[in-house]
């Protein structure tokens, strides 16, 4: 496939969607054909899913329901959404992807590391982005930021040492695979972070103009 993906990573409150269109802005003023969308969601059955998995009414979700649902829903965007558009070479730009199962479902949840690479595998049909920005914020700075928004959805409700346990596994993630991973100081004012997003996608969109 001959376009790019990228993804977008963070605890809550690390400014994801705030960057994402900055980003989209950058990229699409270099004449980039750019697809955005998010996870869970961003297909019709994704989007009822992520209704269904963040409604703070239901109570008792197991792990295992939580994981395969966010693989439900990754399955149908995957197909419908994100290879369709590289095939044809144009970008995709996603809030989250499956880094974001590794670290929820499995650091915060506890989801066996091999379970979740067997669905990545098949349900994901192994894709994975070319560049993934990890925004690192503390936990109770990202927290207290969501807290102005309003009331939280269901994860979003879960406590401190949850989302140390997901902050922890991004981490090791990003220290695993450098060559795809930026980490980027999202505790800082959010001009600067911006910026270091797009100085991390330059180099992505100059190849791209290369091999025009
Ligand atoms: N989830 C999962 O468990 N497993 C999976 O496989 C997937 C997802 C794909 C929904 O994701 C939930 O699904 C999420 C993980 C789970 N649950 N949690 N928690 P989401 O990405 O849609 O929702 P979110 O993580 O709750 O996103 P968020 O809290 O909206 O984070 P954000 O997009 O990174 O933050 P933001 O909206 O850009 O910024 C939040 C506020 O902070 C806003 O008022 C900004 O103006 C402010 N902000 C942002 N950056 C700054 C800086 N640098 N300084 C000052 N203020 C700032």
């Amino acid at each position: 496939m001959s376009g790019c993906l990228i993804s977008l990573e963070g605890g809550e409150g690390a400014g994801k969607s705030t960057v994402l269109a900055g980003l989209r802005s950058h990229i699409e003023a270099r004449g980039i054909v750019l697809h955005v969308t998010r996870e869970p969601g961003g297909t019709a059955l994704g989007e009822a899913i992520r209704r269904l998995v963040l409604d703070g009414a239901m109570a008792n979700v197991c792990a295992e329901s939580e994981l395969l649902l966010m693989f439900a829903a990754r399955a149908q965007l995957v197909r419908e959404v994100i290879e369709p558009a590289l095939s044809c070479g144009d970008w995709v730009l996603t809030d989250r992807f499956t880094d974001a199962s590794f670290a929820y479902q499995g650091g915060g949840r506890g989801q066996p590391i091999e379970r979740i690479a067997e669905l990545e595998r098949w349900a994901a049909n192994g894709l994975r982005p070319s560049l993934t920005l990890l925004l690192d914020v503390p936990v109770e700075v990202g927290q207290a930021r969501a807290a102005r928004r309003g009331s939280p959805d269901r994860i979003e409700s879960e406590k401190a040492e949850f989302f140390e346990r997901v902050r922890a596994a991004y981490r090791a993630r990003a220290e695993a695979e450098p060559e795809r991973f930026r980490l980027i100081d999202s505790n800082q004012a959010i001009d600067a972070v911006l910026r270091a997003a797009c100085s991390a996608v330059d180099p992505f969109i100059a190849k791209q103009k290369e091999g025009a």
